[in-house]
């Protein structure tokens, strides 16, 4: 059966007015997010008229997975460069709103033995994620940034996949790189069973570096393609 892993339904924003209050809202996340001066990259149009899609899922929607591209085999990001070289081509990091994306994208990491990927999940850890519905943060602040759609709680086993293993054998998020005294971990990674637990939601430093997928991105395509009416976007 098909499960929903958001908190909410899909916001489908039609109008100019809501994607340019959408491109608003990221770019304040971004500065929010990364005061070190790295910034959330808007899209590229020229990039997103030559988006590579390597395959497309049941609703049509492109995907890109960065090891099948001849130019990034081998190569591995940390989350945020993942997360930009999917924006300036109008994709962004997988999100996994159902089980059926989930599985979907699952079977391509296993089938082409990768093991590990960057999704667009994120704990909310930044200015304005006091809000009464995110919190107690480690449970209910992750998200998916591409979509700007909180995930389900993480106490709710049935509406996530996050794994019951890991690397101090507790459930995830564990956040188990800070209580080991390094960095917090709070971005989503697909590990393939990795601690021999299967294929599952990890929470991950996000200065590491992985392979990633990406996902066409509804409201970047839109923006571009009001921007520019004349590319082929
Ligand atoms: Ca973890």
């Amino acid at each position: 059966m098909n499960k929903t892993f958001v908190t909410v339904p899909r916001d489908n924003c039609t109008t100019m007015k809501q994607i340019t209050v959408l491109l608003v809202a990221l770019a304040a996340v971004a500065h929010a997010q990364f005061p070190n001066g790295r910034i959330l990259e808007p899209p590229v149009p020229a990039l997103c008229a030559q988006r590579p899609i390597h395959e497309r899922y049941v609703d049509n929607k492109g995907y890109f997975f960065s090891w099948r591209d001849p130019a990034l085999r081998g190569v591995e990001e940390d989350w945020l460069s993942a997360r930009n070289y999917c924006r300036q081509r109008c994709m962004d990091l997988v999100s996994l709103e159902t089980s059926d994306e989930n599985e979907w994208v699952k079977a391509r990491i296993t089938q082409d033995k990768v093991k590990y990927i960057w999704t667009s999940g994120r704990l909310c850890d930044f200015k304005g994620c006091n809000r009464p519905d995110l919190l107690p943060n480690e449970i209910n602040g992750w998200f998916w940034t591409a979509e700007l759609q909180k995930l389900a709680p993480t106490t709710n086993r049935q509406q996530n996949d996050w794994s019951e293993g890991g690397g101090i054998g507790k459930p995830q998020p564990d956040n188990r790189e800070l209580i080991q005294g390094g960095a917090a971990e709070h971005c989503v990674a697909i590990l393939n069973n990795f601690y021999n637990d299967g294929v599952h939601w990890h929470d991950v430093a996000c200065h590491h570096r992985k392979p990633f997928v990406c996902e066409e991105n509804d409201a970047l395509l839109k923006y571009v393609r009001y921007t520019n009416p004349n590319l082929r976007v």
